[in-house]
């Protein structure tokens, strides 16, 4: 049989398959409604066809992704939605019209029907979230060598209800629910892998130098499971969770919009890295040329420092970070003078590391590599937790542990928590979380906790009076809207193409 990363995205001819039963498929079947109806009132004519994608809880393996490292994170409920038509040749302008049904906040995007076009990254737009769709589904079929004729106009309305800078990937839910939808107004279907890969490619045409990670659990994830996703290339395994235990999401109200933010914070980090991995490689014998032309992340010279470490009697990568990487940062020069050339040169195709480069103060190479080899390992010890033979009740301690050591080294070494991440964090610890940790990108967005089923009510109930109701009395979020921002979420099911 087939791994199902192998398989295309499932079509259904109802939500039924997508959202369950009870009062989730009523609200699923709400929203389909209320979609088309705006559909039809921005456009006068129904949708040809629906794609959705859904946002991700990272459990744990934070900023490893780029770096090509393992990581385990679960889909989650809520997602984006889209209702798409092709406006056929000869049949009205050729333009791409993106609407939302939530026009007020998001006004309606109109784009020329060019997949060559470029973003406007000065000029933040909602839709260029599409566009990156659009251009990397053109992009692929065109690698394929599938014909798909002229550049045709799109209708298109969007419904989406995963928070945005929230690190639950409303990003990557709008990416591949668009990417998806085109493919499908086109009648195409790619495997779950190719997709996973192609809109982790084309969600980067906004600027941020992403790994992989939300694009492949948001396309393949399985209903029930947590999973496991590995790159280069990609591949999903389905990771079944301890019983008893519930990861509950709750929102800092911090937001982060990385997009934005990019040059100081996520591309930072990734430039960061690299230069990490190319003085590692230098240190551990490479020619600067060699190091420079050949390394790009940590996980290339993870041999290197495996090999010394082999010469300490340990196997730990981290060895070599603490005998060759010093602790107080670096200044450009700094790494120049290791290097043997100048920053500007190694990332001279790359404008957005260059921006990077323009806003670093310095550069600290050993704390991000300490980070990512670390939490590349608490990955597998996670992973080795929920199959060992231990009794569900030890598991589940293990993974809250594992989880507290993420944060710690997320805050600590990477740098990427922020106050209100910190304090929500404890909060969730004082009241019983086995485990808590920032999820996603960080400096803003959510807290993931891991909680015994049986004090979730409790434990939401905790955190709205000690985290939220302050705020709400501040008038920072409504009261209404509440539980938009603290959760539990069982792991949902993946991307789907929906006819009907
Ligand atoms: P968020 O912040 O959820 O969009 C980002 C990256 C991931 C990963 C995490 C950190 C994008 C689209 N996603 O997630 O690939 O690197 O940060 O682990 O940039
Ligand atoms: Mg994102």
């Amino acid at each position: 049989m087939a791994r199902h990363e192998e398989l295309p995205v499932p079509v259904y001819s109802a939500v039924e398959p997508v959202y369950g039963t009870g009062s989730q498929l009523e609200e699923a079947e709400l929203r389909f409604k209320n979609l088309k109806s705006k559909f039809v009132a921005f456009f006068g004519h129904p949708p040809d066809i629906y794609a959705r994608s859904p946002g991700r809880v990272n459990l744990i393996g934070e900023h490893i992704d780029y770096e090509g490292y393992s990581v385990l994170p679960m889909a989650i409920r809520p997602d984006t939605i889209i209702a798409i038509r092709k406006v056929d040749a000869g049949e009205g302008e050729k333009v791409l019209r993106i609407g939302n049904v939530k026009s007020e906040k998001y006004a309606m995007c109109t784009y020329p029907a060019d997949p060559n076009q470029e973003i406007d990254l000065k000029n933040h737009k909602w839709g260029h979230y599409f566009i990156c769709g659009y251009k990397g589904f053109y992009e692929y079929a065109k690698s394929k060598g599938i014909d798909v004729g002229k550049a045709v106009g799109l209708e298109v309305v969007v419904d989406g209800i995963v928070p945005t800078g929230s690190g639950l990937s409303s990003s990557a839910a709008f990416v591949c629910s668009s990417t998806i939808a085109i493919m499908a107004s086109f009648g195409a279907n790619f495997s779950k892998k190719e997709l996973a890969q192609l809109t982790c490619e084309c969600e980067r045409h906004i600027g941020t130098q992403s790994g992989g990670m939300d694009q492949a659990i948001s396309v393949m994830a399985q209903s029930g499971f947590a999973t496991l996703i590995d790159f280069n290339p990609v591949r999903a395994t389905e990771v079944q969770l301890p019983a008893g235990g519930t990861f509950v999401i709750a929102h800092s109200l911090a937001e982060s919009q990385k997009a934005v933010t990019a040059a100081t914070n996520y591309n930072n980090r990734v430039v960061e890295c690299r230069l990490a991995s190319i003085v590692l490689g230098i240190k551990l014998g490479m020619k600067p040329e060699e190091a420079i032309a050949k390394v790009k992340t940590l996980s290339d010279v993870e041999g290197l420092c495996v090999s010394f470490a082999g010469t300490r009697g340990a196997s730990d990568p981290v060895l070599a970070v603490k005998e060759y990487l010093k602790e107080e940062p670096y200044s450009a020069e700094d790494i120049e003078k290791i290097v043997n050339g100048k920053l500007q040169t190694i990332f001279a195709g790359s404008p957005s590391s260059l921006d990077v480069l323009k806003a670093a103060k310095h550069f600290k190479l050993h704390q991000r590599a300490a980070h990512v080899y670390s939490e590349a390992k608490r990955v597998y010890a996670f992973k080795d937790a929920v199959s060992s033979k231990s009794s569900e009740e030890d598991k589940l301690k293990k993974l809250g542990d594992l989880m507290n050591e993420s944060h710690h080294s997320c805050s600590v070494l990477y740098e990427c928590s922020c106050p209100e991440l910190e304090e929500l964090v404890k909060i969730c610890r004082d009241n019983g979380a086995l485990g808590a940790r920032l999820t996603g990108a960080g400096w803003g967005g959510c807290a993931v906790a891991l909680v015994k089923e049986n004090i979730v009510p409790q434990f939401i109930l905790n955190l709205k009076e000690k985290y939220f109701k302050a705020r709400i009395d501040k008038g920072v979020i409504s009261k209404n809207d509440i539980d938009l921002y603290v959760f539990a979420s069982k792991p949902s099911s993946g991307a789907a193409i929906i006819k009907y």
